[in-house]
């Protein structure tokens, strides 16, 4: 990777993305782009481009003018959001990610691909869901996820592009929030609790979801380009995810740093409809031994990091 370009760059991976490959592989090298400019200043230094990934010439002169080797396509809507709008989310997830590919074929680029745990449903076995198995999703965000898999390995394949991804759990973060997804809820619940101590979840108690804390998530893109293209079997929709929990045990994790907070329920069931058609939790083995993924975050540990950056970006505004 020499030259990166990262659609939807805003977005809550993205931000943080950007900046570790900025550190990594020097500012002017690593290209951010985005429909909006909302939080562009987060950033820091480096180009910045305007790019809505339904538009293919845009995404062509962008790679043609930085001399890009590289496409880490993570432009796209999420779950929930996706159910209320599922007309525009095939558009802007499948279709984006066709244009992208099909620009990376005649520019001949490598392409990251973020998957989701989304990518199952009902049928897929709930617990240690293998990395090979059965996938019918039931949401729109779902079955473009599948899509996406199937075309990134079928552009291997058939093209020899370097195609490579995961498939990615919750993530939690304290830099830029999500924005219209099912795992959402654990993001928000450190929010509230520093501001008012309580929350109130959409998620009903006993729903187990992958998470996975934002640095974790980071370090396994960035290993999983470095890595030897020639020990991976997979190499697109790597399951990952470094926790399973539900409502009652996250509560309880903030709880051992803030004894006072309280949880209740106003349980959202478009979402909670979503969540249990997914898996309680993934297993990762073939992420470990096929590229080496080794996340440092379990749930206390996660939150004791939240709650202490949380505290300084809320409280001292
Ligand atoms: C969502 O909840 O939609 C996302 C995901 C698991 O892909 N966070």
């Amino acid at each position: 990777m020499k030259n990166i370009l990262v659609t939807g760059c805003l977005g809550q991976i993205g931000t943080e993305l950007v900046k570790k490959l900025r550190k990594g592989y020097g500012a002017d090298h690593v290209v951010g782009s985005d429909v909006k400019t909302t939080g562009v200043e987060k950033l820091g230094d480096g180009p910045f481009e305007i790019l809505d990934v339904r538009e293919s010439q845009t995404i062509a002169g962008l790679v043609e003018k930085y001399n890009i080797d590289t496409i880490m396509h993570l432009a796209g809507l999420l779950s929930a959001v996706g159910e209320m709008k599922p007309q525009l989310a095939w558009q802007i997830n499948a279709g984006g990610l066709f244009n992208v590919l099909e620009v990376a074929r005649e520019k001949r680029t490598a392409i990251f691909f973020p998957s989701s745990i989304a990518a199952f449903g009902p049928g897929t076995p709930l617990d240690h869901t293998p990395q090979d198995t059965i996938q019918r999703p039931a949401t729109m965000y779902g079955i473009t996820k599948v899509t996406g898999e199937l075309l990134c390995d079928y552009y291997h394949l058939k093209y020899g592009l370097d195609t490579r991804g995961v498939r990615f759990p919750g993530l939690i973060s304290y830099e830029t929030e999500p924005g219209g997804g099912t795992t959402d809820y654990a993001v928000d619940i450190y929010y509230k609790a520093i501001t008012d101590g309580h929350y109130d979840s959409f998620i009903a108690a006993g729903t187990y979801m992958d998470m996975m804390y934002m640095p974790d998530a980071i370090n396994a893109v960035v290993q999983l380009m470095e890595a030897d293209g020639a020990k991976l079997k997979h190499r697109n929709a790597f399951n990952i995810s470094a926790m399973s929990f539900e409502p009652e045990e996250i509560a309880a994790s903030i709880r051992k740093f803030m004894p006072n907070f309280t949880m209740g329920y106003k349980v959202d069931p478009v979402r909670q409809a979503i969540a249990e058609s997914w898996p309680n939790s993934l297993d990762v083995h073939a992420a470990k031994e096929e590229w080496g993924f080794n996340p440092q975050y379990d749930l206390d540990k996660m939150t004791e990091d939240m709650l202490k950056h949380l505290k300084e970006k809320l409280l001292k505004k």
